[in-house]
């Protein structure tokens, strides 16, 4: 199959993707799973909100934002909700294969531009070659309040056209990597649903220790940007069984990624 098949000279895409292709994966049905935490209902889990984002807003790294409790407890549930529809065929929810054949124990779906290692295209070349799903509206408005919450929406409009959206079941996590495909330097959004998990990340040109670890939880949401763009990042742990009890979403964690590419 065709498709705008974009790399670009980052130390990740020099390497061939793998012929192989990725493995496709399908979610347990919704309400089918026991829940995490002790369901207390809504009220006694949602987020308290103090001053605003202030009380929880913090910077752990130059250019790095992190505010817990971001999203409420329904606008965490309609985006489950909606992973569950990206997450069908075609172009639905598989573990991504790397060029060397491993199989990634991350299952991801793509939304606006497909991305498997290391490419970015407009179809699904490592599984059914359908076309990827459009990015909603919804998210493009989410990113974008995510950058200006975080103060980081630059002086240039900011475009958000792709999200990969990694569904992390128990023992799954992700290596350091840096986020080398995109043209554009505009901040990388990330939204956190379900378990905890330790995001760690590095260095621009690193991805050895020392390491800065962050706690994110169930509504959490981080940006990186500016000087910190390219860091190395990773999530090495899942906090197991710890999803707020009116979450309905099988075992594991949830993050959905959202960047401007700057593709054309
Ligand atoms: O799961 C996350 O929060 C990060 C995902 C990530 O690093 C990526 O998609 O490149």
């Amino acid at each position: 199959m065709s498709g705008i098949d974009v790399r670009l000279p980052s130390a990740r895409s020099r390497m061939r993707s793998s012929r192989l292709g990725g493995v496709p994966t399908t979610l347990p049905a919704s309400g089918s799973t026991p829940t995490g935490q002790l369901s207390l209902g809504l009220a006694a889990n949602q987020p308290t909100v103090v001053d605003g984002n202030a009380q929880r807003l913090h910077r752990p790294l130059a250019d790095v934002v992190h505010i817990s409790g971001w999203l409420d407890a329904a606008e965490q549930q309609e985006l489950v909700e909606q992973f569950r529809q990206w997450a069908i065929p075609p172009a639905g929810l598989r573990h991504p294969r790397v060029p060397t054949g491993h199989v990634m124990s991350v299952q991801s779906v793509c939304l606006g531009w497909h991305w498997q290692p290391y490419a970015y295209s407009r179809t699904a070349d490592d599984t059914d070659h359908a076309p990827v799903k459009p990015m909603p509206s919804g998210l493009v408005e989410l990113a974008c309040r995510a950058v200006a919450v975080a103060g980081m929406a630059g002086d240039v409009a900011y475009g958000p056209d792709a999200a990969i959206v990694n569904f992390y079941a128990p023992d799954a996590r992700l290596g350091l990597h840096q986020d080398g495909e995109e043209p554009s330097d505009a901040p990388v959004v990330t939204i956190s649903l379900g378990d905890t998990c330790t995001f760690r990340m590095a260095g621009v040109d690193r991805r050895t220790g020392p390491f800065t670890d962050v706690e994110l939880r169930s509504g959490d949401l981080l940006v990186f940007g500016g000087v910190n763009r390219r860091i190395y990042h990773g999530v090495p742990k899942v906090a197991r069984g710890t999803t707020p009890g009116w979450l309905d979403l099988p075992p594991g964690r949830l993050s959905i990624t959202l960047r401007e590419t700057g593709l054309p």
